[in-house]
């Protein structure tokens, strides 16, 4: 390929959870890129959204949604890999990503905004980043309020404690003896999680203690997520295998995350069935749905932004045979995530440009 004639511009914040999840695959394939703190004019003109990171290519095209920019990162740059080939290796990634993106939203807005420390000393990290008072209060009261829209409240505090004290149990268990999520090498994986831990978790004052305090090793991996070249690849783990600590990581979240996204995606498909004939562009949230966790009850926005990135799993999973199916069955049963991978959907979800519609 001929040396790219200019860098990517990476529109990015150091405390966005979904720049976190770009940022290492930038890294690992050491590719050419600029970060800016992100231009919100130039993201909104480009995109008609007010969502960040975007990518823009050396072409200047502008790629917006993470998991669409891990794509075309891998499709352009395929070396080194961040997708593994396996079918084991390659849906347990995704189930990461799904987890990433649809449920831990939950624990890392409670922990940015779900406590007296928490908020202010996010709020100031707003004001400090946006460089105005006045607009960094306005964009933290607007996220201090999507706290509770995704169900972060009071009353389930608790509850989401319990299971990232699990998660980080079992992440750093794992990472006690192997240097990544699938074996010596990062993948997808690791990057869609750096999304939770590395832009929320690290960053904020209250959970990055409980990082330091009870989960040492995860904050190695991030280290080692953040300056992927500097210490040596390996590879994933031989013959399409998961760890056995990995398989607790994926317990970890599969038994809380599954029940609450599946919540989501039956709402979303629950309105699609009645929605207005003439509607071309889907509403971001399109009423709330009701679950639980370990117990107390759960209610968040139905997003059908979530039923699109179910559909990103599955379709790899139904793209596989039949022997490779059964192999994954055996893998992650027990995790939690079997009823994600049996569910089917009824309606189906596309973009058109960055928007989404049903197909
Ligand atoms: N699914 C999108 C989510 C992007 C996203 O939610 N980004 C956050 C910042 S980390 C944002 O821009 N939020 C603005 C808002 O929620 O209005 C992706 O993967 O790119």
């Amino acid at each position: 390929m001929n040396p790219s004639p200019a860098p990517y511009r990476f529109h990015a914040f150091d405390i966005s959870y979904f720049s976190a999840k770009v940022r290492p695959a930038l890294r690992f394939k050491q590719l050419w890129y600029e970060e800016l703190r992100a231009d919100l004019g130039e993201v909104q003109r480009r995109t008609g959204l007010a969502f960040i990171p975007i990518l823009v290519t050396p072409d200047g095209d502008t790629w917006q949604d993470t998991s669409e920019i891990l794509d075309r990162l891998e499709a352009r740059h395929p070396d080194p890999p961040l997708f593994p080939v396996t079918p084991v290796q390659r849906l347990a990634a995704h189930l990461v990503e799904l987890y990433s993106d649809e449920f831990a939203t939950l624990p890392a807005m409670h922990y940015r905004w779900g406590s007296e420390l928490g908020e202010a000393s996010a709020r100031a990290r707003f004001v400090a980043m946006i460089g105005s008072a006045e607009i960094g209060n306005a964009l933290a009261d607007r996220m201090a309020a999507a706290r509770l829209g995704l169900g972060a409240t009071d009353a389930t505090g608790p509850a989401i404690e319990a299971h990232t004290h699990d998660l980080l149990d079992a992440l750093a268990a794992h990472f006690e003896a192997h240097p990544y999520l699938l074996g010596e090498r990062m993948s997808l994986a690791d990057c869609a999680l750096m999304g939770p831990v590395y832009g929320h978790f690290f960053n904020d004052l209250v959970s990055r203690r409980l990082l330091l305090e009870t989960a040492v090793p995860v904050v190695g991996w991030i280290e080692r997520c953040s300056f992927p070249g500097s210490d040596g690849q390996g590879q994933w783990l031989p013959d399409d295998a998961l760890a056995g600590s990995f398989r607790e990581v994926l317990a970890a979240m599969g038994r809380d995350a599954a029940p609450v996204i599946l919540a989501a995606v039956r709402a979303v498909e629950d309105w699609a069935d009645t929605r207005p004939a003439e509607l071309d562009q889907l509403p971001r949230a399109v009423g709330a749905c009701e679950s639980a966790l370990r117990g107390t009850p759960l209610k968040k926005i139905a997003l059908p932004y979530t039923l699109w990135m179910l559909q990103r799993s599955l379709d790899v999973y139904r793209a596989l045979e039949s022997s490779e199916r059964s192999q994954v069955d055996e893998a992650i049963a027990g995790t939690g995530w079997e009823a994600v991978l049996a569910y089917e959907p009824r309606h189906r979800i596309g973009k058109c440009g960055f928007q989404l519609g049903f197909q």
